[in-house]
């Protein structure tokens, strides 16, 4: 069932989807930004809030929250992750995007596609789709870009997020879900959360955090998650951990990826994705005046994604959307509780 609520005052097109199943899990999404604001689980103790989030449009807008932005649940574009300075050569040609973080270009740059509003549609029973057309030169990016973005809660317990696009011209594309999740409804931060990722190489990363071109294994590393462990177990070598792990989907095939569990609230999440990469960031920069639960590491983003700056890697594949093709994905997260 989906119903709709007012998320703005002063903004009627502005509004806050909220899609419940029958077994009473609740995802609240906004078309501003196409952001998940609020992830419910039904547990015996009661309505368990598992993400990130606030309940109105002016958090989201808020100075102190846009200072350090964490990015809270939005749908991240055109391209999610780093581009090296922000340059990209296209049919022999460098395109300068907006430098908006340091060097380099983060996440869509100034106004990416989680500060769009996007045009709503309920499909059915229990899909909302969001479509959004972004225009040739939408900061600096190339062609004019039609997206959709299509959040569905089932029965099984699934949220699904199924990306899709088209452009007219050439473009980098990476889209992400930027998601936050804690599972002790801000008791705890996460780093007691445990963690299995299916992936057995991280891609090397310069200081600034773009990558080399190498691949890194695990074994060994503090990024060895083949086997369930806490988060904390190994963070002290790394301080955070912000890196993209290679997963082994190939093609188009929908893949389980990782899976978190949380032991005194007894949820565990599965993450299934046909994207190549995946962006564990551990939240050590979360920091909101205000709200003392949005402290460093108070929530674990899990972002499956292509892999940051590959426009500009020879070794990595993708990271482009050429007039003609279309660029589809989708994760799921199934919920146990
Ligand atoms: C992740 C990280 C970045 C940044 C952002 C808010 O995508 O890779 O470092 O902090 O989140």
């Amino acid at each position: 069932m989906i119903q709709i609520q007012a998320f703005a005052h002063k903004d009627n097109h502005i509004k806050h989807f909220v899609l419940t199943n029958n077994n009473g899990i609740c995802a609240k999404i906004t078309n501003y930004g196409a952001i998940l604001t609020s992830l419910t689980l039904p547990l015996e103790s009661g309505e368990r809030e598992i993400v990130l989030g606030f309940d109105s449009l002016k958090d989201y807008k808020n100075k102190s929250y846009l200072k350090d932005y964490p990015y809270f649940g939005a749908i991240i574009g055109r391209y999610a992750n780093r581009i090296n300075q922000g340059k990209v050569r296209i049919d022999g040609k460098t395109i300068q995007l907006p430098t908006n973080h340091g060097k380099h270009h983060l996440h869509g740059g100034y106004s990416g596609f989680d500060k769009r509003t996007w045009d709503a549609e309920i499909v059915g029973k229990s899909r909302l789709q969001l479509s959004l057309l972004s225009m040739d030169g939408d900061e600096d990016f190339p062609g004019n870009m039609k997206l959709t973005v299509i959040y569905e809660l089932n029965d099984e317990n699934e949220l699904a997020i199924y990306y899709s696009a088209t452009c007219d011209k050439t473009s980098p594309i990476n889209l992400t879900s930027h998601t936050y999740f804690n599972f002790t409804g801000g008791e705890e931060n996460i780093l007691n959360h445990e963690l299995q990722i299916d992936s057995d190489q991280i891609l090397e990363n310069n200081t600034e955090l773009i990558p080399t071109g190498k691949y890194l294994d695990v074994k060994h590393t503090a990024f060895d998650f083949r086997a369930q462990k806490k988060i904390n177990q190994d963070i002290k070598a790394v301080e955070n951990y912000d890196n993209c792990f290679v997963l082994k989907t190939e093609g188009k095939t929908l893949k389980k990826v990782a899976e978190v569990y949380e032991e005194k609230s007894n949820i565990s999440m599965e993450v299934s994705t046909d994207f190549p990469g995946l962006q564990l960031y551990t939240g050590m920069f979360i920091n909101i005046e205000g709200h003392k639960k949005f402290g460093p590491f108070s929530g674990l983003a899990l972002e499956t994604q292509g892999y940051p700056d590959a426009p500009n890697q020879e070794n990595f594949s993708h990271g482009f959307i050429h007039p003609g093709e279309v660029y589809q994905h989708q994760t799921r997260y199934k919920f146990h509780f």
